[in-house]
């Protein structure tokens, strides 16, 4: 077993146990209780949130104590390994909390050159599992899965997504309804992970949105790379919080050039 395979075992028998906590816990409470808000009243942390988040920094550092982290609820840890865990335990809170099946624990292995090396996505109802290592493509459940390979922008199904400040809200829809009339239609699922991994799994033929964080980004968005997608930001800019697209390398340029003109990457 390969050090990329070690993580990758690491990974997603851990991912796969926050998620049995997380879906426990979410089965108890009919409305999980609000620990916390961040940047505005609607972004939320629960219990579980913070819950899973101990939960997988122990299972990861008693392996590999080390090794540095980077989690959605606890913030950075330092670490010597050359490894940092990029760690959302429950991406797509706000479907956690409404009980919608929509949500997803995501783990990803870090170099220290900033690779993203190794990636899983869990979705705790479905339980099903996404994982890539760099170079080796992308799997669900075991299976090997490819982008949809759409070629055609008013033929494309495009997943996306809002911000929780009001102000980017409202530029964002107006964005949305600019692209509108040129694609199929869009989804707006709850959680980029898994928007990525649809793009991932060809159940959506792209999908875009800016203000993502490092851990909502980083196991889905290797995990689409290696099903064939191209996954950047807007004029070769790497794929961050300004912007994410995520299309297969035949809808890539032509849904760039799409949303371009409006400046999906700015606020303003
Ligand atoms: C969510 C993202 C989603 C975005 C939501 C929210 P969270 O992350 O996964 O793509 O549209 O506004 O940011 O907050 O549930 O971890």
């Amino acid at each position: 077993m390969t050090d990329l395979d070690a993580l990758l075992a690491l990974a997603t028998d851990t991912a796969r146990e926050a998620g049995e906590l997380v879906r426990n816990r979410r089965d108890a409470v009919t409305r999980m209780r609000v620990t916390a808000t961040k940047s505005t009243p609607t972004d939320i942390v629960t219990e579980s949130d913070t819950a899973a988040e101990a939960l997988i920094r122990d299972r990861l550092l008693s392996a590999r104590p080390d090794d540095a982290v980077l989690g959605e609820e606890g913030g950075a840890s330092a670490g010597e390994s050359g490894i940092r865990w990029v760690v959302d335990p429950i991406d797509g809170t706000v479907n956690y909390l409404y009980g919608i099946p929509q949500y997803a624990v995501s783990i990803a292995a870090q170099q220290q050159d900033g690779d993203i090396v190794v990636g899983v996505v869990h979705n705790p109802v479905s339980r099903e599992t996404w994982t890539a290592i760099r170079g080796g493509g992308a799997y669900l459940d075991g299976d090997r899965v490819h982008e949809a390979g759409c070629t055609e922008l008013d033929l494309a199904l495009v997943a996306t997504g809002f911000g929780y400040d009001a102000a980017r809200r409202q530029r964002q829809a107006a964005i949305l309804a600019g692209i509108l009339p040129s694609i199929r239609d869009i989804r707006r699922a709850g959680a980029a992970s898994l928007d990525l991994c649809a793009v991932a799994t060809g159940q959506v033929d792209a999908y875009y949105e800016r203000g993502l964080a490092p851990w909502d980004l980083a196991a889905g968005g290797l995990i689409a790379e290696e099903a064939g997608a191209v996954v950047a930001g807007l004029r070769g800019a790497p794929a961050g919080s300004d912007l994410v697209i995520a299309a297969g390398p035949a809808l890539f340029g032509a849904l760039h050039d799409l949303l371009e003109p409006f400046r999906p990457d700015r606020d303003v």
